[in-house]
């Protein structure tokens, strides 16, 4: 066989093998107003899909490891879903609760490089101490 066919095939499966890997993980809104995940480590390449369970939420995403093209807020009550491709913690909350402390961390790829910035993000005092919490969540890697 011809050496670049060979390498080509071999990027192809690979390829393939990762795209069969990736996972959809469902958050809920539930009654108590937060997420059913509140730290949610994944891979790269995989799919958050969030239910709306419970009426009057939505996601809306405050910073991500690439601050000019953070996912789409979504409406109220509406199924969301994003797919993760750069590695990195993503903070977001619900529109009309962020300030009350609904917010959910998704760490891709166990890359925590942009901690920093995201503890920097303008949060109320509420939101502040619950974001403190999922931040020792995601250090420990706790699967929660
Ligand atoms: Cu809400």
């Amino acid at each position: 066989m011809h050496h670049l066919l060979k390498i080509f095939i071999t990027i192809l499966s690979l390829t393939l093998a990762k795209a069969a890997f990736a996972e959809t993980i469902q958050i809920e809104f539930t009654e108590d107003d937060s997420y059913s995940i509140e730290v949610a480590h994944i891979n790269i390449g995989d799919t958050i899909k969030w239910l709306p369970k419970n009426e009057g939420h939505n996601v809306e995403f405050f910073a991500g490891p690439d601050m000019s093209s953070l996912p789409l807020t979504s409406e109220i009550d509406e199924i969301h879903s994003v797919t993760f491709k750069s590695p990195g913690v993503y903070l977001y909350g619900c529109t009309p609760h962020a300030d009350m402390g609904m917010l959910g961390l998704i760490v891709v790829g166990n890359d925590l490089h942009n901690l920093e910035a995201i503890k920097s993000i303008q949060l109320s005092r509420v939101s502040k101490s619950v974001l403190k919490r999922f931040i020792e969540k995601a250090r420990s890697g706790a699967k929660s």
